[in-house]
């Protein structure tokens, strides 16, 4: 969880891409095949004009020798190497490096002639060979021509794939526990289950039919949205998003749909600049819960494919990983606006779950290696007040700003360090300890009561705490309940209170504002308690963190009032975000007319509407004992062979 998502983005203008032709969905590709169609008219073309030049250029013309000579007097001509052709124009000998002749004595002009000859030769025998394949291009029918085409596309195309469909290990595949309907069993909680349904229905049907293959919709505009942590890309992030949701909700025709899109069209080798930590929680992370959800290959494949291209993220003098890379290049590089060049730590922080997987999976312990040297790494160092702070710098290994926060920027580095150990059966004793610790400290600096009793996380700035709590902080009464099992001195009881309590609060920002869904932060410094005041914190997005806590609590305690506040949140969303596009963000939850941002966040469709969805359903559907969500709520099964598998692997040591 981190709010980077929420930075301002340079919005880039998409084609509109026709869904009917499959094709016009692989921008890459389709510049390949093009140019290959391209290629062989102009072959063609330039046949002719060689025909016509060479019939001028090779008449015994005695004048134009003569000019030719003299042209050659003082320039550069090329140096013709043993066996290496000029191109076609004659031009291309000059890449291997030119010699300048002078001009003067016999036995350079000699040489100079035999030179000359030697060139001429080689030009002529080329200029045949062209036409040869002219002629025989032009005894060739349209058809025989077009077919030709066609071969050679195909033949990019299986390059493509097979370059694609590199062998996986067979891996046992964990239990898969609770993949069912969760039907709630009373009509009242299927009613309300049945509604969170058809409103994914209307978020994806939108998405389907005005942004299909985009990364986001744009709702009121009805047309494809993206923000720079895709990159300038069209990577289905709605699809990838969506695909688990869809399928725990039994819309199969729709996971159907986004399987066969992904299986055409997600290609990663595309020249995009992409964060590394969003694609890693929403596409590796989404990729690998329909995987384990559906046993679909094809998921697992496309998961690899990208899991490699992140790799070069970690190419920094300390290994702690770059913000951003670029998936062609590898290039990396960090946020201009994070302090001192640094990376965040809830980005760096954020990549454990997903990484153990992919070495679960691909039987390769590179993943699991990276982001275990991350930990070493932060293991060692001083934390001020034990406390982490926001910014490390990946080239020195130095702090930035000493700025700590549960919410944007911090927040699932905390929630990544519990669920590793979860995810691990909690073998992972070392992750639960560093929880342990960064919990402790935070309680001690971080969490305070407001004059009214109401339990807040400040944010820790300098050595002073400020009095603020994000939306984004919400999500923390959640991994306070999850993680109250298994805390020291048996606190259980203390930690399920503290989430609690924190449900409790992010209640309140909800009840406090006009349209009963809460703003992106509020404050708790005099009279104020639980309400936004600066204009730009007063918008809702559509996140789930309020939601995805009230489903925790839900599960651990089965108060009825966790439901009756997500019902009060899904009904509000239906009235104020929903438009006839899909569902909006608003701008002010304080005023009764919202407006709207225009953005149907991804997020929305894999969080918001799967939390709600699971609030209203049986606890027998992905049960906790079995599956870890990730930060963007993609369920990944708990890895109980791990010890065998990755800890207890020599290679991984
Ligand atoms: C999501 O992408 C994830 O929950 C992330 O961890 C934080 N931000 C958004 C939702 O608000």
């Amino acid at each position: 969880m981190s709010s980077p998502a929420l930075l301002p983005v340079s919005s880039r203008r998409l084609a509109a891409l026709s869904p009917s032709s499959p094709a016009s969905f692989y921008p890459h590709h389709r510049a390949t095949l093009r140019l290959s169609e391209k290629f062989i008219l102009l072959l063609i073309l330039s046949a002719f004009i060689t025909l016509c030049f060479g019939a001028i250029f090779f008449l015994p013309d005695s004048s134009k020798h003569r000019r030719f000579d003299l042209g050659l007097q003082d320039v550069l001509i090329p140096h013709v190497e043993q066996g290496r052709p000029a191109g076609r124009d004659g031009s291309a000998g000059l890449q291997g490096g030119g010699v300048m002749v002078h001009g003067g004595g016999e036995e350079h002009q000699h040489r100079h002639r035999d030179e000359e000859e030697q060139l001429r030769k080689m030009i002529r025998a080329d200029h045949e060979r062209a036409l040869e394949e002219a002629k025989e291009k032009l005894k060739k029918s349209k058809d025989q021509i077009r077919a030709e085409i066609q071969t050679e596309k195909n033949r990019v195309k299986q390059d493509m794939k097979k370059r694609e469909g590199k062998q996986l290990p067979h891996v046992p595949i964990p239990k898969l526990v609770g993949i069912n309907n969760g039907d709630p069993g009373d009509p009242d909680t299927r009613e309300k289950q049945e509604k969170i349904k058809e409103m994914m229905k209307h978020a994806w049907d939108n998405y389907r039919q005005y942004a299909w293959g985009h990364n986001e919709l744009k709702p009121l505009s009805r047309k494809g949205h993206t923000t720079n942590i895709f990159g300038n890309s069209q990577l289905g992030a709605t699809i990838v998003d969506a695909l688990d949701t869809l399928y725990i909700m039994g819309l199969f025709d729709e996971f159907r749909d986004g399987k066969e899109w992904i299986e055409k069209n997600l290609d990663f080798s595309v020249n995009a600049e992409v964060s590394v930590f969003e694609v890693n929680i929403r596409f590796i992370g989404g990729l690998l819960a329909a995987y384990y959800l559906s046993g679909e290959e094809v998921f697992k494949q496309k998961a690899a494919q990208l899991a490699e291209k992140l790799l070069p993220s970690f190419n920094t003098p300390t290994g702690i990983p770059w913000a951003m890379v670029n998936l062609k290049s590898g290039v990396g590089r960090n946020w201009g606006w994070a302090s001192a060049g640094s990376s965040i730590l809830s980005e760096f922080g954020t990549l454990h779950l997903e990484f153990v997987h992919m070495s679960y999976l691909t039987g390769d312990p590179i993943y699991y290696k990276k982001v275990l040297h991350i930990r070493k790494l932060l293991q060692k160092m001083d934390r001020p007040n034990g406390l982490y702070p926001n910014y490390l710098n990946p080239r020195t290994g130095r702090w930035g700003q000493h700025h700590t926060s549960v919410g944007g920027l911090g927040d699932s580095f905390y929630e990544y360090l519990l669920k590793a150990w979860l995810v691990s059966d909690k073998t992972d004793t070392e992750a639960r300890k560093m929880y342990d610790d960064a919990i402790q400290a935070i309680e001690k600096h971080l969490i305070r009561k407001s004059n009214t009793g109401l339990t807040f996380i400040g944010e820790w700035k300098n050595g002073h705490l400020e009095r603020k709590m994000g939306h984004l902080t919400c999500f923390a009464g959640g991994m306070f309940a999850l993680g109250a099992d298994g805390s020291p001195d048996d606190k259980a009881g203390h930690y399920l209170q503290l989430g609690a309590e924190i449900a409790h609060t992010c209640h309140q920002s909800y009840d406090r504002t006009v349209l009963k869904v809460g703003p992106e932060a509020f404050k708790f410094d005099g009279g104020t308690e639980a309400v936004a005041l600066r204009q730009n914190e007063k918008y809702y997005i559509l996140r789930p963190e309020v939601i995805e806590t009230y489903w925790y609590m839900w599960r651990f305690t089965h108060d009825p009032k966790y439901r009756q506040w997500g019902w009060e949140a899904a009904q509000a969303i239906d009235k104020y975000c929903r438009v006839i596009g899909g569902f909006s963000g608003i701008k002010d939850v304080y005023s009764s007319s919202p407006t709207y941002d225009d953005v149907q966040q991804s997020f929305f469709l894999a969080e918001t509407l799967k939390y709600l969805y699971l609030l209203f359903s049986s606890d027998d559907l992905l049960p906790l004992d079995y599956w870890v969500f990730n930060t963007e709520a993609h369920p990944l099964p708990i890895l109980r062979s791990m010890n065998t598998t990755l800890s207890g692997n020599v290679a991984l040591q």
